[in-house]
């Protein structure tokens, strides 16, 4: 492969560059008119705009992306996250104009896209899954005698759906009947699949992902886990690697799970297995992601493998390079994402112009980012500015260089999350590893960032009185929270 277009934006776009220009492959970026000036545009060898800004006249428009191949020669796409990084239909048009898809095959995607045709596929390897309903179910009495049998509260899911979309919770069998007309219809509305299925609702759990690589050769192994509990109305807020509660064993039990989960629906290329985690430690396999995913990072920063040249390397056909024996885990790493919203206002999108745009660095610090300061932030996708990723030898190293990362970091013009995050990576329950999905609903409330801000005004003030009472004439910040409460007081002019 000497050539390759990235069929995606942003920061993924970038990331995926970098990776095939240190393999030696020529790159080829496709953007809509919102993104003319983007990095990612500027960084590919050749370019070429496929559209206006909405993401189904451009991002989304799968013919046009394999005219621009047909056209430069490209030879492998590469979807990255999100667009048509999921699309079977579009994984097979790729494979019937000659081309590589830098992923796995259609059939892989589609089997996982239908949750359950994944769970079924499942089944087949002994994967341990929540307790409930093997097929789609339609008839309220038949949910009743589920609900019985597994027990309340249950939830009803979506088939068709992922990331939390069409999933509700019945408490009580009273309710079972509307919520259930209510989640088909949703669906049905939705993904244009009125397909459910209900599973025992698991109370408390965490949110535990597998990585897996599978290669063409029946090589299929797994790069440990990342921990996402810490979400927000199923937006992963701050994601790592390792979990700080998986044993030894279990990590080994629920790498093999993954493998299987792959095996089972012949899996090439890289792969997420989703995972739930009771307070028990017992854990029941949700979904598979077909794709490379947004917080991949912290697993490369663990196992120091990239997972982007191991994709293209796998659909060049080339075997994996090391064995699961290989693979260690070394270190911590933290990933966070920085968001344009505003976390005191409902995390509304605050999208604008980066008047300021320092990045933070130094040792065991990643910004993977799209942006420059200067840029506007378009409306027309995902708000997120940059992801950031430390690593360290422990997770307290981890968390405390994400600390200083984060006081580094220097965003105006538009409100980030990076004190939401600071305030959760910095919180007793996410320090001392007892957390869990609800963690964010549980803590959260607008007002610990401006305790946060007070704080560091009060100590800002304690120190600019003492310096005053023993007649300094220079204040000496030595405070880290004086320097950030300086800060935030010049980001709100
Ligand atoms: C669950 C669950 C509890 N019990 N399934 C949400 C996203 C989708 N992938 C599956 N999800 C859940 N499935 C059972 N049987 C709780 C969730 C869930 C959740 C999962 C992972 C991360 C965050 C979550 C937030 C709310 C609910």
């Amino acid at each position: 492969m000497k050539k390759i277009l990235v069929a995606n934006r942003g920061e993924i776009a970038l990331r995926v560059m970098r990776s095939a220009k240190e393999m030696g492959i020529a790159t080829v970026a496709v953007y809509s008119e919102a993104d003319r000036n983007a990095p990612f545009v500027a960084y590919a060898d050749e370019a070429v705009c496929i559209g206006p800004a909405p993401s189904n006249q451009s991002y989304l428009r799968g013919e046009k992306i394999l005219e621009v191949c047909k056209k430069l020669g490209v030879e492998g796409i590469h979807p990255g996250y999100g667009f048509l990084s999921e699309n079977a239909k579009f994984a097979q048009s790729v494979k019937d104009a000659g081309l590589t898809f830098i992923g796995p095959d259609p059939h892989s995607i589609e089997t996982m896209g239908s949750k359950l045709a994944a769970k079924a596929a499942a089944r087949k390897y002994n994967i341990p899954m929540v307790p409930g309903t093997e097929d789609a179910i339609s008839d309220p009495e038949m949910a009743k005698k589920v609900a019985k049998e597994v027990g309340l509260p249950i939830l009803i899911k979506a088939s068709a759906g992922g990331g939390g979309k069409g999933m509700r919770i019945v408490e009580k069998i009273e309710e079972l009947e509307e919520q259930m007309t209510r989640a088909i219809s949703e669906a049905e509305s939705a993904f244009g699949d009125g397909s459910v299925f209900i599973e025992r609702y698991v109370a408390g759990p965490r949110h535990i992902e597998i990585q897996v690589l599978a290669d063409r050769h029946g090589n299929v192994v797994y790069l440990f886990e990342r921990e996402c509990s810490i979400q927000r109305r199923h937006q992963k807020v701050v994601e790592e690697a390792p979990s700080s509660i998986l044993t030894p064993e279990l990590r080994e039990a629920m790498g093999k799970s993954a493998v299987d989960v792959a095996r089972s629906c012949d899996y090439v290329g890289a792969g997420t297995v989703e995972f739930l985690v009771d307070e028990n430690l017992n854990y029941y396999f949700l979904e598979m992601n077909t794709r490379l995913q947004v917080e991949h990072p912290v697993s490369e920063m663990i196992t120091g493998v990239d997972l982007v040249k191991e994709q293209i390397k796998i659909a060049r056909g080339e075997k994996l390079s090391f064995s699961q024996e290989d693979l260690k885990i070394n270190g911590h790493s933290l990933e966070i994402r920085v968001y344009a919203e505003d976390p005191l206002n409902n995390f509304l999108p605050d999208i604008g112009k980066l008047t300021t745009y320092r990045r933070p660095s130094g040792p065991g610090v990643r910004v993977d980012d799209g942006f420059e300061e200067g840029m506007d932030i378009p409306i027309f996708y995902d708000p997120m500015i940059s992801k950031l990723i430390t690593h360290a030898k422990t997770r307290e190293e981890a968390i405390a260089r994400m600390v200083r990362a984060i006081d580094d970091y220097k965003i105006t013009g538009v409100k980030t999350t990076l004190d939401f995050c600071k305030w959760a990576i910095q919180h007793p329950a996410f320090v001392s590893g007892k957390f869990d999905t609800h963690f964010v609903k549980q803590y959260f409330t607008p007002d610990v960032l401006n305790i946060q801000d007070e704080e560091a005004e009060q100590v800002a003030a304690l120190i600019a009185a003492h310096a005053f009472a023993s007649q300094k004439n220079t204040v000496a910040p030595s405070s880290p929270a004086l320097k950030t409460s300086n800060w935030k007081k010049a980001r709100l002019q």
